[in-house]
């Protein structure tokens, strides 16, 4: 049996934080030994809000190199970014034409960034077709993501089931979306009934993987809490302390009830700054890794041969696709 295939993309958007690895990144790494997988820097979607260009083609590069230092290897999977493959934006524009807005309104994502304005650019709202033409442009089996894209995958899979209805029922595969049981949904640090974010202003929200010791020791120290001081996993009633277990946990492989046994009796401030040491162990061989990555003449010639990999298996799909709906001669 052939392996399944894996897509899955982060946006260059600012620096992979602890929620992109947990709950994408960690599973992307997973997958190599198993799957057949294509990683993409989505360069697309990050314009749907203004981007500097500089700021943008150098976040480019640091994602491509923060793939490869937590362990994505270019022999192994796919690594592209996504506008140097033509056929996303052509396969979009073939869903756009197949979705509704009714269901594009519907997005959660959406009304969270677009805060009601008639000038939000019309990507933000066209966003989630771009994001299922990543994945079909495939024949992709398996996306793994965090769960805030739920939602974005529901889409995807209900516009290829409809242009299936339609078409052909093997016009387009369609996909599942694979979530981690842990580290799903990573919290912000600040605000913990909101996720963690690369945009967000406040730069303690969240901890980015290639930040100095001193920042990741503020930012949990700082970390909002609440006033009961009993280390407890209540996503509900104890959003913070609960986001610090999930980090805890999922960086140190420990089930969540083992660390509660560990800081039975302990207050906060014991936890937290255990946590500091378990986040800054972590995450240094990352970054040790990403600086002798970053600045490599490899860099741009592994993305240059994965897009040319990626074409050559979006090219047939596209090409099928297009027959499908009559498109060209
Ligand atoms: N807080 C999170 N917890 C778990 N997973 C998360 N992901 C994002 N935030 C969390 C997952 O990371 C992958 C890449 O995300 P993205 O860069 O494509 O976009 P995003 O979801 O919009 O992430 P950000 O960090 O919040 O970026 P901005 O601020 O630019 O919008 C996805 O699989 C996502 O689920």
């Amino acid at each position: 049996m052939s392996k399944p295939r894996v897509f899955s993309g982060v946006q260059p958007t600012g620096n992979i934080h602890l929620g992109n690895y947990l709950g994408a990144l960690k599973q992307f790494v997973e997958l190599q030994n198993t799957a057949d997988c294509i990683y993409c820097i989505v360069d697309m979607h990050a314009i749907t809000v203004p981007q500097d260009p500089e700021e943008l083609k150098s976040h480019i590069l640091d994602v491509a190199a923060l793939y490869m230092a937590v362990g994505l290897d270019p022999e192994k999977s796919i690594l592209f970014v996504q506008s140097e493959v033509s056929g996303h934006a052509e396969l979009s524009w073939i869903l756009t034409c197949n979705s509704y807005t009714g269901e594009l309104s519907r997005m959660t994502q959406f009304k969270a960034k677009n805060k009601g304005q008639e000038s939000a650019p019309a990507g933000l709202f066209t966003y989630p077709i771009l994001m299922a033409a990543d994945i079909l442009l495939y024949d992709t089996n398996i996306v793994p993501v965090g769960n805030d894209q739920k939602q974005h995958i529901e889409l995807c899979r209900d516009i290829a089931l409809r242009i299936n209805h339609k078409y052909g029922e093997d016009t387009l595969v369609v996909p599942e979306g694979q979530y981690m049981k842990e580290g799903a949904r990573i919290m912000a640090l600040d605000d913990p009934t909101n996720k963690m974010s690369k945009s967000a202003e406040n730069e303690m929200s969240r901890i980015s993987l290639l930040d100095e010791p001193a920042k990741i020791k503020k930012a949990i120290m700082r970390a909002t809490t609440d006033s009961d001081a009993v280390i407890k996993y209540d996503p509900e009633n104890k959003p913070g302390i609960s986001n610090l277990l999930t980090i805890y946990g999922a960086l140190s492989d420990t089930p969540i009830e083992e660390i509660e046994k560990k800081f039975d009796g302990a207050g906060y401030g014991d936890l937290k700054k255990e946590l500091v040491t378990v986040v800054t162990e972590s995450l240094e061989p990352i970054r040790e890794r990403f600086n002798s990555i970053r600045y490599s003449s490899e860099l741009t010639d592994i993305l240059k041969d994965g897009a040319a990999k990626a074409n050559a298996i979006a090219e047939p799909i596209l090409e099928r696709v297009q027959s499908r709906f009559g498109l060209g001669l």
